[in-house]
């Protein structure tokens, strides 16, 4: 068992084996999250996605670590079986920090949000992580207080998330002043405006900015070196090729948050749902560039990865 794993974990942690042994080597290891796969895109997309974004965490040099909860085990990589429960089971929760005790202590399933994934990855000594975009501060917080636990979590976990930014279902300026609040080094590679998941553009500036991965891996050596503990958002632009412009994506949020106003839908739900009911109005085009960004994101969390691990070596 890799020492990097806190000793108290350790009897309800099941490391894959080359998970395992790539931390013991001290080699490069990305973790990816699991609600994407059960709640973030329809099957079988999802689980061709889930080992797709896997095999481009391996061509670039790293090795993948999926992390779940299963059968109130927390699994940091995952089977091919796995995977397909994931992608299959509706029994499956999509658990954030909060819910992770219960899921463990009752032995539970669990899809796992880029804040429970985070903490799971801390645990297990894992420091770069990608997935598609970051949860933040929902448009109406100011009445319902719906503020992602995943902002939380970036605030006082020492991981690196790799995103496609901030999702425009949400109050994209709101969650980079929380942000700015908590600390959190918000960084864009190789652009000066924050992303915004689906579109290149979102009207913000981004408040820092790094040309390349090496310096991205750079800038986590010295946060960390410094004492300056919790994570960093590093917000990789979805490639050209695949967005879809910010102007056309506001017609179908619009339509898609009030949809989900009239279904009432609230908390831990609303994510989900926005996401399924914005593939049905782009026709299918927003899971393209979904599945298009997250490839990206792994590939750059790999480059990451890779040089941070040139650098504590
Ligand atoms: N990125 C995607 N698809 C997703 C998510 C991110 O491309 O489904 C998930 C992540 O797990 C993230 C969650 O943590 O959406 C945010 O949920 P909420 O807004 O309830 O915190
Ligand atoms: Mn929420």
């Amino acid at each position: 068992m890799p020492h990097t794993a806190k000793p108290s974990v350790l009897p309800y942690l099941d490391l894959h084996p080359e998970v395992a042994a790539a931390l013991d080597a001290g080699r490069a290891v990305v973790a990816l999250e699991s609600t994407i796969i059960s709640h973030g895109m329809p099957f079988p997309q999802n689980v061709e996605m889930a080992r797709g974004v896997e095999d481009v965490v391996r061509a670039h040099g790293a090795v993948p670590a999926t992390i779940a909860v299963l059968g109130g085990r927390l699994k940091v990589g995952l089977t091919p079986e796995e995977l397909h429960l994931l992608a299959t089971d509706k029994g499956v929760d999509k658990i954030s920090t909060r819910d992770l005790p219960v899921t463990v202590a009752l032995g539970r399933h669990g899809a796992t949000t880029v804040a429970s994934t985070m903490r799971i990855a801390a645990l297990a000594g894992i420091r770069v992580f990608a997935t598609g975009g970051t949860g933040g501060v929902h448009r109406g917080a100011g009445d319902t207080m719906d503020v992602s636990a995943d902002l939380l979590e970036l605030a006082r976990t020492d991981v690196c998330v790799v995103s496609a930014g901030v999702k425009s279902i949400l109050d994209i300026g709101l969650t980079l002043e929380v942000l700015e609040t908590q600390g959190v080094p918000a960084i864009t590679l190789g652009n000066e405006e924050f992303p915004a998941f689906y579109s290149r553009s979102s009207g913000f500036r981004s408040p820092l900015s790094v040309a390349t991965p090496d310096e991205a891996a750079r800038v986590l050596r010295a946060k960390w070196a410094l004492g300056l503990s919790g994570g960093v958002l590093l917000a990789n632009p979805v490639p050209e090729a695949d967005e879809i412009p910010a102007a056309e994506m506001a017609t179908h949020i619009d339509r898609a948050l009030a949809d989900m106003d009239a279904r009432g839908l609230t908390g831990k739900d609303t994510t989900p749902y926005l996401l399924g009911r914005i593939v049905e109005l782009t026709e299918g085009r927003s899971l393209v560039t979904n599945i298009a960004l997250v490839r990206h994101n792994a590939a750059v969390a790999a480059q990451v990865a890779v040089a941070y691990a040139g650098l504590t070596a």
